[in-house]
Parts: C-alpha cells; sequence; structure tokens
C-alpha cells in the first residue's frame, strides 16, 4: 500500500514491498547493475534501509536491490515508486529504464508495452555524498540507503489513464466550491474520453475529450450541497471518485481524499475556514533506531498519538516531504502540516552546487503535485536556514517561491530563517518562521531576543504578517539527570529552559505559531559527531524510542494551555 486507501478500483495495483534482495560491492568500490553476483546477497525489508543490517549500519556507497514481479498478461504498465534513498537507477529486464534523485519525493516509470510473464526490477541506489547530490550533503540528520518507502506496479487497462486530479477548495456565504483540474495521461496516439468525478455527494463530467499523446488537462468544478470543513478538530474527509470512459467502457480509475478548508492569513493571523490558528506542535524528523527513515505506519501513527497526548494540533516536516502515508494520518488525525522542499542549512557555496538548482526544482515540483490534496498541508516551506541574507541567495529563494506560487496558488509560502542579522526575503512569503535558539545557543532572554529580531525584521517585510517560532528548544541526553546543578545537556535544564520558552512565546502577541526542535531525538551523520553527543541531535522531547525525557510533562501542560482558536 502506497496510501492508507486504495487509489484504484480498476486499475489493478501490485505491492512489491517485502524482502528484497541487495548486493552491495566492495568496500569504496562502485557497482553497476550487470555486476549482480548471487553469491553476495543480503535481505532488506522494502519499505526500510540496508542500516537495519548490522552489516550495513555506517555503509555509504552504492547497492543493487531487486525483486521479481509478473504480470499476468501484456500491456501498459506504471512502476510507482514512493521514495528511494537517496539515488536511483531503475532497470528492467537488464533494461535501464528511469532514474530519480531525492530520497523524500516519488517519482513513477511508465511501461508503454509491458510483456506478459515475470520480470527482474533491480536498482542501483546510491547513499553517497558528493558531486551526485546538492541536497544530501553530512548534516544534521542521517542520509540512509534503501527503498524507504513503498513500491508498486500498476497495470493500465488502456496507454491512457488518469494521472492525478488536483483539488482547490473555496467558500463563499457558506457555499463551498471544488475547483477540479484533472491531468490525464496517454502514452499513445490520439483518444476521445469522458471523465467522470464524483465528489461530496456532487458529480460532474467532461465529455469527449480529445487526448493526445502526453498530458491533457481538463478542468472542472462543483458545488457540494453541504459538506462538514476540515479541520483539526472535524477531520472530515470525502471521497473523491474520477472515472475515464473511452467507447463506453470505464478503463481507469482515480481515487483520493477531500477536505473542505481554506487557508489564509489576515495581518499577523492565519486563518483555517476563515477562524485563527494558533498552530502547536513539533519538528518531526523521519527518523528511528529500528527503521531508519523508512518509519512503518503504526510508528508514525504512534507518533502522532503522542503529539495529541502533549496537545499539539501541527507538525513541521523537517527538512523534506514526507512519506505520504503519514500525511494521510495528519489528514485522517486532524493535524496541520508545515510541509517543506528539502533543504538544511545551505551556505551561498553549497547553493551554487551545479545541481541544486535543479534537484530543488525537481523536489519542489513532485512535492506539490504528490502533496496537493492533503488538507492537513496549510503551508509549504522551502529552504530552511539556507542564505537569505544575501542578494545572491535571495535570487534564489525568489525563484523557488515563484515556482512554489505556480504550482499551488491556494496555499502561503514560508520558510524558516536563521539569518537574525539581515534577511533579505521576509518580504517574499506570506508566513515569517523564525528559528530561534535562546537560552541553548545564546543566553538571551527570549522575550529580548524575539524582541530584537522583530525590530530589525518587521520593517524589512516582516511587519503585518504572522510570525511562527519554528524552531526552538534544548537539548538532553537521554537519561541524564543533574536535580540540583541542573547543568546543560540534563533532562533537568532542558524541561527548564522548555518551560521558560513556551512560556514567553505563548504570552507574546507577535507569535502565530511554535514548532519545538524537536519531537524524537535522531541520527545525524558522523561529520556532526563532534557537535552531537551520540551522533545523535538530543533535542528530542523524547529520544529516538520515544521514550519521554522530563520535558514531555512541560510540553504537554504549556500547549494544553493554549487555546488553538484564541490563543488564550
Ligand atoms: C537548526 C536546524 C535544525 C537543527 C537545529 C539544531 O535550526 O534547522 O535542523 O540542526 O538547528 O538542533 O541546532
Amino acid at each position: 500500500m502506497t496510501r492508507l486507501f486504495d487509489q484504484h478500483r480498476m486499475r489493478h495495483c501490485t505491492s512489491l514491498n517485502g524482502e528484497w534482495e541487495y548486493a552491495f560491492p566492495a568496500t569504496g568500490t562502485k557497482i553497476a547493475a550487470d555486476q549482480w553476483d548471487s553469491g553476495d546477497v543480503e535481505r532488506v525489508p522494502v519499505p526500510g534501509v540496508w542500516e537495519m543490517l548490522p552489516s550495513r549500519v555506517n555503509y555509504r556507497g552504492q547497492a543493487l536491490a531487486r525483486t521479481a514481479f509478473v504480470a499476468s498478461k501484456s500491456g501498459p504498465a506504471r512502476l510507482v515508486f514512493k521514495g528511494v534513498s537517496h539515488t536511483v537507477t531503475v532497470y528492467l529486464d537488464g533494461v535501464e529504464v528511469g532514474h530519480h534523485h531525492n530520497a523524500f519525493t516519488p517519482f513513477a516509470v511508465e511501461l508503454p508495452e509491458l510483456a506478459e510473464g515475470t520480470h527482474e526490477l533491480l536498482l542501483c541506489i546510491s547513499n553517497e555524498h558528493g558531486d551526485i547530490s546538492a541536497l544530501h550533503v553530512p548534516n544534521d540528520y542521517y542520509n540512509y540507503g534503501g527503498v524507504s518507502r513503498p513500491v508498486e506496479i500498476q497495470f493500465l487497462q488502456r496507454p491512457l489513464f488518469i494521472r492525478h486530479v488536483h483539488v482547490t477548495t473555496t467558500e463563499s456565504q457558506g457555499q463551498w466550491q471544488a475547483e477540479l483540474v484533472a491531468v490525464v495521461r496517454n502514452l499513445a496516439d490520439t483518444a476521445t474520453v469522458d471523465l467522470t468525478l464524483q465528489l461530496a455527494g456532487t458529480t460532474v463530467e467532461a465529455k469527449q475529450v480529445v487526448c493526445g499523446q502526453g498530458d491533457t488537462v481538463i478542468p472542472l468544478q462543483l458545488m457540494p450541497p453541504s459538506v462538514t470543513p476540515w479541520s483539526p478538530e472535524t477531520p472530515q474527509l470525502y471521497p473523491l471518485m474520477a472515472s475515464l470512459t473511452d467507447d463506453d467502457a470505464v478503463v481507469d480509475d482515480w481515487i483520493d481524499r477531500v477536505g473542505f478548508r481554506t487557508v489564509t492569513t489576515d495581518g499577523e493571523a492565519v486563518l483555517l475556514n476563515g477562524k485563527p490558528l494558533f498552530m502547536v506542535g513539533f519538528n518531526r524528523h523521519e527518523d528511528h533506531p529500528d527503521f531508519g527513515c523508512a518509519i512503518p505506519v503504526e510508528v508514525m501513527r504512534q507518533d502522532l498519538r503522542l503529539f495529541r497526548e502533549m496537545n499539539c494540533n501541527a507538525v513541521r516536516t523537517c527538512h523534506y516531504p514526507n512519506d505520504e502515508r503519514f500525511l494521510d494520518l495528519c489528514d485522517e488525525m486532524g493535524f496541520v502540516v508545515w510541509e517543506e522542499n528539502h533543504a538544511r542549512g545551505f551556505a551561498i557555496e553549497q547553493m551554487r552546487h551545479p545541481r541544486f538548482h535543479d534537484q530543488c526544482e525537481s523536489c519542489n515540483e513532485e512535492m506539490v503535485r504528490e502533496h496537493f490534496n492533503h488538507p492537513s498541508i496549510v503551508m509549504w516551506g522551502l529552504l530552511n536556514e539556507c542564505e537569505s541574507g544575501t542578494e545572491e541567495g535571495a535570487a534564489m529563494y525568489q525563484e523557488q517561491i515563484d515556482q512554489l506560487r505556480v504550482l499551488d496558488s491556494s496555499r502561503p509560502i514560508t520558510f524558516a530563517s536563521c539569518r537574525h542579522a539581515k534577511d533579505l526575503c521576509q518580504g517574499m512569503i506570506d508566513i515569517c518562521g523564525w528559528n530561534i535558539y535562546s537560552r541553548w545557543y545564546s543566553d538571551m532572554h527570549p522575550k529580548d531576543d524575539l524582541d530584537a529580531l522583530i525590530g530589525r525584521m518587521d520593517p524589512v517585510g516582516m511587519a503585518g504578517k504572522p510570525l511562527i517560532v519554528s524552531e526552538f528548544g534544548a537539548g538532553a541526553i537521554p537519561g541524564f539527570h543533574d536535580p540540583i546543578r541542573r547543568g546543560k545537556w540534563s533532562e533537568e535544564r532542558q524541561a527548564d529552559i522548555l518551560a521558560e520558552l513556551l512560556e514567553t512565546y505563548q504570552a507574546h502577541p507577535r507569535v502565530g505559531g511554535l514548532f519545538i526542535w524537536q519531537f524524537c531525538d535522531v541520527r545525524v551523520d558522523d561529520a556532526w559527531s563532534m557537535r552531537r553527543p551520540r551522533t545523535m541531535n538530543n533535542k528530542g522531547i523524547v529520544d529516538e524510542h520515544r521514550r519521554p525525557k522530563l520535558a514531555y510533562e512541560v510540553v504537554k501542560q504549556c500547549f494544553g494551555l493554549i487555546d488553538s482558536s484564541t490563543r488564550t
């Protein structure tokens, strides 16, 4: 399953999750697709990462991953990969059929004519650092290796299928409306089809649409008689059923889930369905000591149960697009999401990497295209703590913000800055995010830090916009207690700092939302080990096994006092 629900009834989909064979080259060497050596094979679950193998916990390099599947009849098909970490070339029966970079966005390989019979699917995967990636670099999180998200094969009835249907919901005087933009992809010659969309008790259709080779965009709209708006309190979802008819036969379908909601800003407030929304939550990395970044759905669900127990209503997908099943859970359980593209802390030199522009552009496009319909996503973020304080860096921010606005004009745009002295990008965005580590990286009082920041940034584009403290927190080594001295890295100190920060920010009239850094302790790259005890980022409120630290009760109580609509 690539989602928490079946996206097709007509299109026959077969999961390729399960145990795949992996072959690794000799340390320090490369491996090519034709070098599969059945002698030295290990088995890794998919979804999974090779760091789950005791022998590969620190392996950085290439590997071949292999499975097989059967096509019961010949015809068009699609291989769907929801995430491979982090660069992959795809071979089918020894022939290269696809390539993708970036662990955190999905991709598909279309096969116009797949023969009947058994097929070998072979992936040549790399989690290497270096010229191949501007985004996967030694960082304050770990770059795993493997087929880290679900894979499936989709058998099409015709070389013509529904690529997706994007839904934008709006409301006027109590009447909701859905703008639907369907994309039909034709792998063959021109066809004339009917498209039918059903949503919330309403049906609309486009008749006799001529679809040439490639993509045909079909805009439709509908006004359902009455709907319950989506919100964290009432996460009401409605099935969207799309079907494609050719010669009076239904040849394809596509199912999604829609939440009727609007998200806008009004001065310093973020509005959900026209009402103020005060976001309180955590930054959450996709990381777990047993699964790496390939977190099982039930662990995702348990994470969100802990969020709920700590009275959170929001999550920030630091610092990359998340597994879509996690977003499905946020839709179902009622969490709003700040989803952001894949970038963390790049200096201008790193932003000059020859692949930076294209890899960011692809990530933005794949993130928005694939995650467009999630009502939980209330804003798109980009380029966490990259160089937003120089003209050169600001131009790159502007370019990507422009791209995001073209991809989706319905959601506010934001980014989390740490350029407290000089930031040139506050005028480009709708919601201002600031990462502030008072009492950890500076010993200033958090109110003084924040007031000084507001004084510097309001005149350069932040005034009159919502301000979210997108990261704040402190480290604690799990189990290190120092109840008298309360020294740094003790759980007591972390709890004290979080109590002061939460009390300060919650009471500050300018603060429009709070994301604690971070939910759980996470593995970091070895290059960070001098600054990260245990080679972990220890600022979690729970440890890597999700065991609460002392600060857990502090957060639970403080967030419990905040009414997310009125902020009292
Ligand atoms: C930054 C960064 C986070 C993390 C944090 C920290 O704000 O955005 O990814 O590295 O600092 O722990 O210092």
